[in-house]
């Protein structure tokens, strides 16, 4: 977290000492009480009077949480640069020791049977109960599921950091050696990783009384956070499984109507994926596919970009980096990396191979749980939007 904060600063031109508000987010490696204050104070950001130290949880969703949360603290509280941090270290985590703190955070204790029940590994298992559902009242395929990992190994292909460097086959997703629950095989979970991410807002009278606003229109310029919404649901999945359970499409909603935008407004996707099932809901939750139709969404798309390794970004405008099925997925950091790609692309700094040409609004979904929580942000570029 710290050197992804240093890093981030760095290429801002914004120093330690001006930051007056820092958000953090928990670790599943490496908790402390009151991550925020942990970090605040080993970077000597505290003691201090004058900041806004917060520690944010919304499971996954907590990075987007985090953004609308600094947006809040420059608009309300007066803070002039906020500095968001995540980081965990899941990946080289021992496999025991991580399914023992995954599960338990993700199993009611009091059920012992029964279909609430879920096995360990808890999460996929969750997972795999409201897969089942929506392949029942919707008719997702099996390999419509499945083609959302190969879908996300051909993106993260293209990112020099990514985890996956090479797509998989379909074949590869459906090995039935690799079944973790019943409709999740082990390429269809977020990879485990260890990873950091930070990102810096700040008020525009901040980054203009310190020259520091970018107005470039080609490859620069600042991107803005236009606003966003929130919604959750029940921290474990109920006895039955129904529509009531879901909130991306409440918080979806939230987020267009305080933007005054619509889907079509939209160049640029970051869509959580720990599951494929996850990034289904996504499509359709957001407006890029019909309700029950995300399977078929996903489908066109992997027919398209089969034979075609070298596909323009513009066909599959989600995330380009690979998401938490390729790029890897350090617990609740991931969130983070769709945020970072956004504003890559915003700044049209993604390169060749995964640049949306002339991409100028983003949305960002974050998760957290079992469908627990959801956060959507709209960002769009300054230079466009005129704030
Ligand atoms: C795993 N591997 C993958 C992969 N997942 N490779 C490519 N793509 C993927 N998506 C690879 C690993 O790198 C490793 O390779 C090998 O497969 C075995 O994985 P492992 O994790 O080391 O195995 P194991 O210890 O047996 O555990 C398997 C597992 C675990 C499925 C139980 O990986 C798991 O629980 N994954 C899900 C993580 C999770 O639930 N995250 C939170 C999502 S929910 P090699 O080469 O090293 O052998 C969410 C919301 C929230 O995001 O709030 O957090």
């Amino acid at each position: 977290m710290q050197s992804a904060l240093q890093s981030a600063l760095g290429q801002t031109g914004i120093a330690m000492s001006d930051l007056d508000g820092l958000i953090a987010v928990p670790s599943l490696s490496h908790p402390h009480f009151m991550e925020a204050h942990y970090l605040a104070t080993k970077i000597g950001m505290l003691p201090q009077n004058d900041v806004v130290v917060r520690t944010v949880d919304t499971g996954g969703a907590s990075p987007i949480t985090a953004l609308l949360e600094a947006r809040r603290m420059i608009m309300n509280e007066d803070c002039k640069a906020v500095a968001i941090t995540a980081g965990d270290s899941v990946g080289s985590m021992d496999s025991d020791l991580f399914l023992e703190r995954a599960d338990a955070g993700c199993r009611p204790s009091h059920v012992k049977s029964g279909p609430q029940y879920l096995p360990s590994p808890v999460i996929p298992h969750g997972y795999s109960r409201v897969t089942e559902y929506h392949m029942e009242k919707f008719g997702t395929t099996r390999e419509q599921l499945a083609m959302c990992s190969v879908l996300m190994s051909r993106q993260a292909s293209r990112h020099p950091d990514a985890m996956n460097k090479t797509p998989y086959t379909l074949e590869d997703v459906l090995n039935p050696k690799h079944e973790v629950a019943p409709s999740v095989n082990l390429l269809e979970c977020a990879r485990r990783a260890d990873g950091g991410a930070a990102i810096v807002v700040c008020s525009s009278r901040f980054l203009e009384s310190r020259n520091l606003a970018r107005k470039g229109n080609g490859g620069s310029g600042d991107v803005v956070i236009l606003g966003g919404g929130e919604a959750s649901g029940p921290l474990y999945p109920g006895p039955v499984i129904d529509e009531t359970m879901f909130s991306c499409e409440h918080a979806a909603w939230n987020a267009f109507t305080k933007c005054q935008l619509e889907p079509e407004d939209i160049d640029w996707w970051g869509l959580y994926d720990c599951f494929p099932i996850c990034l289904i809901r996504a499509l359709e939750a957001v407006g890029l596919a019909e309700k029950g139709k995300g399977g078929e969404f996903v489908e066109k798309i992997y027919v398209e970009t089969m034979n075609d390794p070298n596909y323009d970004p513009k066909i599959f405008p989600i995330n380009t980096h690979g998401g938490l099925l390729s790029f890897g997925a350090p617990w609740e950091v991931p969130a983070t990396y769709n945020i970072i790609e956004a504003v890559r692309q915003l700044c049209w700094q993604a390169g060749s191979k995964r640049q949306v040409s002339g991409a100028r609004r983003a949305l960002c979904y974050g998760n957290g749980g079992i469908f627990s929580a959801s956060a959507v942000a709209i960002l769009g570029r300054a230079v466009d939007e005129r704030v």
